[in-house]
């Protein structure tokens, strides 16, 4: 089988660094629309696009604090849709960074697993007593566990503020990746409007 990925160009395009619409210093969502015939006549086939979801950016975007809005520094979700519009009528295909090994420590899951450490999101992160974590150095310096109170830390792979989803299938319990999905179409589908590319794009 001849997929259009065996052969085709990408180009990887980090967004705050690319074009800025607006002039305010910051690339966005816009100015990417802006450039999309530069990127055709390139010969470009499709773009992957760095992570524009909402984020304290303390990684580059790739903390995530809400996977189902887009980041006010590049724009908005109308403007993603208008994006993917046009990129569809190019026949430019669409990759996006979708960050599921970790979120922000903002986002809600992680609010909700830090107030309730009886609760369901506790499940989502990696949380050890004192007494057992090891010596696991995280990628960004320092030590890859940090504490919440006095006995419990959770874990990081790269920044202290970047928590590690659990990923582990268990056979009592949905992976969380899928509970990531399972989470993002209930909301898609409260939200029909908007959004309208996004998760259905990512999930195929
Ligand atoms: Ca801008």
């Amino acid at each position: 089988m001849n997929n259009w990925w065996s052969n085709g160009i990408v180009y990887h395009l980090y967004i705050k660094s690319f074009w800025d619409s607006n002039q305010n210093g910051i690339g966005d969502i816009n100015g990417v629309t802006e450039k999309l015939d530069y990127l055709k006549d390139l010969g470009v086939d499709a773009v992957w696009l760095s992570p524009f979801f909402k984020s304290p950016m303390r990684d580059n975007g790739y903390d995530v604090k809400d996977y189902l809005n887009v980041n006010e520094l590049f724009g908005s979700n109308e403007d993603l849709n208008q994006l993917f519009k046009e990129m569809k009528k190019r026949d430019l295909k669409i990759i996006i960074d979708l960050v599921l090994n970790h979120t922000s420590i903002e986002h809600e899951w992680f609010q909700k697993a830090i107030s309730d450490p009886t609760g369901p999101y506790r499940d989502y992160y990696i949380f050890k007593d004192k007494n057992n974590i090891n010596n696991a150095r995280s990628l960004f310096g320092g030590s890859a566990w940090e504490a919440v109170d006095h006995n419990h830390y959770y874990y990081h792979t790269f920044a202290i503020e970047q928590a590690d989803l659990k990923v582990v299938a268990r056979l009592d319990t949905k992976p969380t990746h899928q509970k990531v999905f399972d989470k993002a179409d209930a909301l898609h589908a409260a939200r029909s409007k908007e959004l309208t590319s996004l998760w259905r794009l990512a999930a195929k």
